[in-house]
């Protein structure tokens, strides 16, 4: 398999969680700029959406949407314990996470990053973002993890949007749950490596 990722972008989440399941994997870089990979290929012909992530299989197939990409992945390694099995209430839960972070969160973010947005329209979506930082930091005031004390994918997929909010000047201090989230999920080895992999952090 191999993920097209770009450092820090949502791809890490589906990165971490290649990791984190064992799984074996190539990384390819994208200049989402440029639209260009590492290998000198058109991401436009990769991907016609132009984006990050892209997981392609070992049969040349292609599947693209985060959210989607890494339940595909825990399900290559049901053993590792990173999604609830099919069909069980708590993986319905899992993907109420799934969506309420793609939705509610994440595309949030992309128009506070352009620096064309107008200040009114970003000083309204940092207070959505808000609202939706006071419901996470009261559901993690009593558990280690989103689903309680087991690390999911949603939780790879939360961890790589929230440590977006350092680029958008959002000081987490006032929800102080948020913060000891990310660090303890910053902590975890496999996210140590990803985090490495992509230049985050240093080697
Ligand atoms: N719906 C897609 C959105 C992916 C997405 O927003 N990717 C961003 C990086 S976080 C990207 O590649 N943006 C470049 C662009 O849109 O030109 C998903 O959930 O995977």
């Amino acid at each position: 398999m191999k993920l097209y990722f770009a450092p820090g972008a949502c791809s890490l989440s589906p990165h971490i969680v290649l990791r984190e399941a064992g799984l074996n994997f190539e990384l390819e870089q994208v200049n989402n700029q440029e639209k260009k990979t590492g290998s000198g290929q058109d991401f436009w012909a990769v991907n016609p959406k132009g984006q990050v992530p892209v997981l392609e299989l070992d049969n040349g197939e292609k599947l693209t949407e985060g959210p989607i990409v890494v339940q595909y992945l825990a399900d290559q390694k049901p053993a590792a314990g990173l999604l609830p099995a099919a069909g069980s209430m708590d993986r319905y839960r899992v993907q109420e996470w799934l969506n309420f972070i793609t939705s509610e969160l994440h595309k949030s973010f992309g128009p506070i990053f352009r620096p064309t947005t107008p200040e009114e329209f970003k000083k309204i979506s940092k207070e959505n973002l808000g609202k939706r930082f006071d419901y996470i930091d009261k559901h993690l005031a009593s558990r280690h993890y989103l689903m309680g004390d087991k690390f999911t994918v949603a939780d790879a997929y939360l961890f790589t949007v929230l440590r977006w909010t350092a680029r958008i000047q959002m000081d987490l201090a006032k929800w102080p749950n948020l913060k000891t989230y990310i660090d303890r999920v910053a902590a975890r080895p496999k996210v140590q490596e990803a985090m490495k992999a992509e230049g985050l952090i240093a080697a």
